[in-house]
């Protein structure tokens, strides 16, 4: 793997590294459409893993796992994305705790956002361009999620997300939603797109809660896209900014080699 390592708090990691359950999830909510291309047949764990050429034995092969699969679902995007294909959920029992921190920065340097003056901004695309408060956000319509975020750096843990959904967020203030791309900008310098199926996604969440709480400053508050299909750097954290456009506005990983569509 040359790409970059993204820094982050290795002491909430899981002391073992449970490959099997990884894979396994990582294949149902990446490798759906790698799956599918090769005329039709379903291919099973150990096909994959001789297409791709890797072993689960460590961290990294994993990892390097990870991101062939996604690959392959980059060269297949266009025509196997199925926009209401949904990600497995989970019980509260299956709860990773504590849930990972992860950003390119360590812990130390999470941005402080002050929630009294915080106004999320709308541009682009969007006919109600309008600035939003975090009680007029709260005041939307609430949606749960306990779902598997699945980071690129081989590890994965299931969280408990609370929020509105983009979705319906998205209607609600007049975005064109025949637009290819949703951006956004975060409070550090971290910059994220998506394109507007996974946007219109039904698990697609504007999280302002981690497990039932108010996001805290590390997992991005004041709020975060959750987005299950999706690996973890496409869930952009501490959203200041949200905006619709035609024009391929990239990421912070992206611009550095990840593949765009980093998932299914
Ligand atoms: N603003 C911002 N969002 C970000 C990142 C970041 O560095 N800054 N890192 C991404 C990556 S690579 C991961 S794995 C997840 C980690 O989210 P967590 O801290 O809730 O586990 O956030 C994603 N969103
Ligand atoms: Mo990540």
């Amino acid at each position: 793997m040359k790409l970059p390592r993204i820094q982050g708090d290795s002491d909430v990691r899981p002391a073992s590294f449970d490959t099997k359950a990884i894979s396994a999830d990582a294949l149902r909510e990446l490798a759906l459409p790698a799956r599918r291309a090769f005329g039709k047949r379903v291919l099973t764990l150990g096909g994959l893993l001789m297409l791709t050429g890797c072993s689960l034995t460590d961290e990294k092969s994993v990892n390097a796992f990870l991101m062939s699969v996604s690959r392959m679902n980059d060269r297949v995007q266009g025509w196997l994305f199925d926009p209401t294909r949904l990600a497995p959920t989970y019980s509260e029992a299956e709860l990773t705790r504590p849930f990972p921190f992860n950003a390119y920065y360590g812990i130390d340097d999470v941005p402080e956002v002050d929630g009294s003056d915080y106004r999320l901004k709308l541009s682009g695309m969007i006919a109600g361009k309008r600035d939003w408060t975090l009680p007029e956000l709260y005041a939307l319509p609430h949606a749960e999620q306990i779902t598997r975020h699945i980071c690129v750096e081989g590890w994965s843990a299931i969280g408990h997300w609370g929020g509105t959904p983009f979705g319906d967020f998205l209607r609600r203030v007049g975005a064109d939603t025949s637009a290819k791309y949703v951006g956004f900008k975060c409070a550090d310098d971290y910059y994220e797109s998506i394109d507007m199926p996974t946007a219109l996604h039904p698990q697609t969440l504007l999280a302002f809660e981690y497990d039932g709480k108010t996001l805290p400053p590390k997992y991005g508050f004041p709020m975060k896209l959750r987005i299950p299909t999706k690996l973890g750097y496409k869930n952009p954290k501490h959203i200041v900014e949200i905006f619709v456009t035609n024009t391929y506005p990239g990421g912070y990983w992206s611009d550095q080699g990840y593949n765009w569509f980093g998932g299914s």
